[in-house]
């Protein structure tokens, strides 16, 4: 169990009728196991299909001889790369415009990459037979450090791309270069820091899969797939496959977390769709935890260097930094076109510099395609970490307090909207309130005192801050779009003769509650109780179109797309309210469900009595047609930019360097909450995988390319006996530009707590004069830390 504190700071004054701490409406389905999972779905005549991968990094295919396989009993079909290609789908575009390997064809490109698939009667029969397929591999050397990818003599992974000759991804940079380099060379202090973001992985409590169903006298596929996208992945089905659009339905049942790792399109969703197609049955893959981790999308895998320039009494003048990006054998990242390298963009952070410079290299290695945004909008995760680890490097340089090194050098209110040195417009925030209630919250001064005794007696403790400033809710047309899909969300609002309404929207739940909390948006909007209200997400023929749900954008678009779609139908019922109360529309007021006369309280109709009439009998005034409904597809103006203040407190045993978290207090403002439970959910999941990254987590490779992080016996993911009991709390800064004032949250604590973990971590080993040390921060490394040979990145 977890315990929370929760501390009301300007809490939302108004007590609505659709946001507060109600109760999700999924979980009655979840805690009677009654969730339907892509594994669960079973249709009649189903095979089962299962893939083949390489047991080699790198290697060219020579020959594959599939006869045994298929002469084994119970196999229906035994598909090669060889045979995709001559249907011209050996190859399909990632959603970074980059190509992927359905099949190898050529060579293989990382372990665990897919060779070919067996489509069988059952699971057992099918995984057998991969067994009796034999592939001929001419092994070549691996790249496997992005050190290495870089030199002249390496091997070129990406030849199957024309004229390819090194294994450069994409290059990139940010911000004035010149003026960067003018302030650092007059600055009193410069301090430089080279860090590592570990490759690490989403690893969702459900793996990936699908079923897939082509109905060949309909002309129609039904897929249903573990997707945070659905409608996205049809119109690439529809680009890749040939199936016209309107016959393709994709359909994401609940999908046991996404954490990011559902967002690529991966070969087995592909491969189910072929084995159908071939076969004329339904098809299911689904992979197990061993596939998940070795070759599906991974997060991070950033080489980092960071600078920091500021006068001698802690004003911070410029931030600069050089990044090489390890995105492994294919770019699988899904970011908005315009942006290879996510919203590293903001690694500034939350202070007011003059200013900064990113250059940035990204290359393919010979591992699983990398880059996916885990609990990350776009690398958001990547940028903070850096910025708030040399900021207290910074601290520790001029002998500042951390906490008082970032008071003086916070954006001020009123300088808000803020233009950051790289472009960035932060809406809106008032971060010393809610660093001060971080503070109030920890005890700071007290914590310092009791750090102080402790070291006194050698003991080691540390308290490390994080704060931090999100860029969440891609985004504007203008700016943002995926493969040429741009990233507005629709929605649409029904409500019904007896006043019950259905929602339909375009993003997806992994399990943060949008049944729940779409429902109190509209609740607070139109008056009719969240009970009273079906949230639809998750099928393509069901819903309107949209980008899906990632980079916590959910709240900010679709949440936005809410708002308004339900005022929309607010607008038709005030005018039919002025047909059933024979005044004029500029007579009625709205008071939460129902319109009243001003000045006679006594007249007034109810939203449900207006649906009544809206479908009924009755004549409605002028214009307008029966019905109470409306759509509407919403592009935000700007992203939201949530923030919040993480303090923690660690204790290191000095005889077996073991970290104990012992304290972590989140003080989190995402503008106007709608569900604070939730909320405080989502902030608990995303505490504990940073505690998860900064203390064990780390996808690692030896030099042949075999995967180490396979399974969860070695990539190591925390448990409740990791993590302490939670103290959160919250300051509220509304988005100006966004209809309910809302800001996302769901990644806010997995982007916050790695840096202040650390920074604790750090913090505790001054007496050893530890400046930094990498992730993860395992007994080893925080040993090797107190014995002066930190690892070097
Ligand atoms: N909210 C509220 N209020 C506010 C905000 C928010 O209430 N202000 C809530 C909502 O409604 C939801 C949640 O909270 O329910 C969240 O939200 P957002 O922030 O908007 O987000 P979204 O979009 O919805 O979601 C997404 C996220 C992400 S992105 C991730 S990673 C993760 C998170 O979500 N994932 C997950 N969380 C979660 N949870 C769970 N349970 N599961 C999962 O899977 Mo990425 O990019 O994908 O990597």
């Amino acid at each position: 169990t977890v315990h929370e504190r929760v501390d009301t700071f300007h809490d939302n004054d108004q007590k609505p009728v659709g946001y507060g701490r109600m109760l999700r409406k999924e979980d009655p389905r979840f805690v009677r196991g009654r969730g339907r999972f892509v594994d669960d779905v079973r249709l009649p005549g189903m095979l089962h299909l299962a893939i083949l991968r390489s047991p080699v990094a790198h290697a060219r295919i020579l020959s594959i001889d599939t006869s045994a396989a298929e002469a084994s009993p119970g196999v229906k079909a035994v598909v090669t790369g060889a045979m995709l290609a001559e249907q011209g789908l050996a190859w399909m575009p990632t959603l970074s415009n980059d190509v992927q390997a359905v099949l190898a064809t050529d060579k293989v490109r990382f372990q665990g990459q897919e060779v070919a698939f067996v489509v069988a009667e059952d699971g057992y029969a099918a995984r057998d037979a991969l067994e009796l397929i034999d592939v001929e591999y001419d092994v070549l050397d691996p790249v496997v450090d992005a050190r290495r990818a870089l030199e002249p003599d390496a091997p070129v992974i990406r030849d199957d791309l024309e004229g390819k000759t090194d294994n450069h991804c994409f290059d990139w940079e940010t911000g004035d270069e010149a003026a960067t380099a003018a302030v650092f060379a007059r600055a009193d202090v410069v301090v430089s820091q080279d860090l590592v973001y570990p490759r690490v992985h989403p690893a969702p409590m459900e793996t990936c899969g699908a079923v897939a169903d082509f109905d060949a006298v309909e002309g129609k596929l039904r897929l249903w797939s573990t997707t945070q996208a659905p409608h996205a992945h049809r119109t690439l089905y529809a680009l890749v496959a040939g199936i016209p659009e309107h016959k393709i339905q994709v359909i994401s049942p609940d999908i046991g977390g996404g954490f990011g790792n559902k967002v690529p399109i991966y070969p087995g969703y592909v491969c189910a769709i072929v084995a159908s197609i071939v076969t004329g049955k339904p098809v299911k893959w689904m992979e197990d935890r061993f596939e998940n981790l070795i070759s599906t999308g991974f997060a991070r895998d950033y080489i980092m260097r960071g600078e920091i320039a500021a006068t001698r009494d802690g004003q911070i003048l410029a931030i600069r930094t050089n990044v090489l990006a390890d995105h492994g054998a294919f770019n699988g990242t899904a970011a908005p076109v315009k942006y290879p390298a996510g919203f590293f963009g903001v690694f500034t952070g939350s202070y007011d510099i003059e200013a900064a410079y990113c250059k940035m290299t990204a290359v393919f290695t010979n591992k699983a395609p990398g880059g996916v945004a885990y609990a990350c909008s776009f690398r958001i995760t990547e940028a903070v970490y850096l910025v708030e680890r040399i900021v207290d490097c910074l601290a520790d340089e001029l002998g500042m307090d951390p906490a008082e090194l970032r008071l003086k050098n916070f954006i001020r209110p009123e300088q808000f909207p803020y233009t950051t040195k790289t472009g960035w417009v932060y809406d809106s925030g008032d971060y010393e309130p809610t660093m001060r209630l971080a503070m109030e919250m920890a005890g700071y001064a007290d914590l310092r005192r009791e750090q102080q005794e402790k070291r006194a007696r050698g003991e080691l403790m540390g308290i490390g801050i994080a704060f931090f400033t999100e860029a969440v809710g891609a985004g504007p047309r203008k700016d943002m779009d995926i493969l040429g899909l741009g990233m507005a969300d629709g929605c649409e609002l029904r409500v019904h003769p007896t006043g019950k309404a259905v929602v339909r929207l375009s993003v997806q739940s992994q399990g943060q509650g949008h049944e729940t909390t779409f429902a109190q948006i509209i609740a607070e909007e139109i008056g009719i109780p969240p009970d009273d209200i079906d949230v639809l997400h998750g099928d393509t023929d069901n819903t309107p179109f949209g980008l899906g749900t990632y980079g916590s954008r959910s709240t900010p678009v679709s949440g936005a797309a809410a708002a308004l779609v339900a005022r929309k139908v607010r607008d038709k019922a005030r005018i039919i309210a002025s047909g059933m109360l024979e005044v004029s529309v500029a007579d009625l007021e709205w008071d939460k469900g129902s319109f009243r006369v001003k000045g006679d309280p006594g007249k007034s109709v109810t939203i449900q009595d207006i649906a009544m009439r809206a479908h009924g009998a009755g004549d409605l005034p002028e214009g307008i047609e029966g019905g109470l409904e409306a759509q509407i597809c919403y592009n935000p103006s700007n992203l939201t930019y949530p923030h919040g203040a993480y303090i923690c407190v660690v204790d290191i045993d000095p005889g077996t360097a073991q970290v104990k978290v012992r304290r972590f207090i989140a003080v989190d403002d995402c503008g106007t909450r709608i569900n604070p439970m939730i909320i405080e959910g989502q902030v608990h999941g995303g505490l504990a995988d940073g505690v998860g990254m900064a203390l064990m987590e780390m996808i690692a490779f030896d030099e042949d390319g075999n995967c180490l992080g396979a399974s969860l016996m070695d990539y190591l993911l925390p448990t409740a006996l990791e993590v302490p009991d939670w103290e959160t709390g919250f300051t509220v800064t509304p988005s100006p530009h966004h209809p309910i004032g809302a800001k996302g949250v769901g990644e806010s604590a997995t982007v916050g707590s790695p840096p202040a973990i650390v920074n604790a971590i750090v913090d505790a080993l001054e007496p050893f004069g530890v400046r930094h040390a990498d992730m993860p921060l395992t007994p080893s490394r925080v040993w090797d830390a107190m014995r002066g040979n930190a690892r070097p990145p």
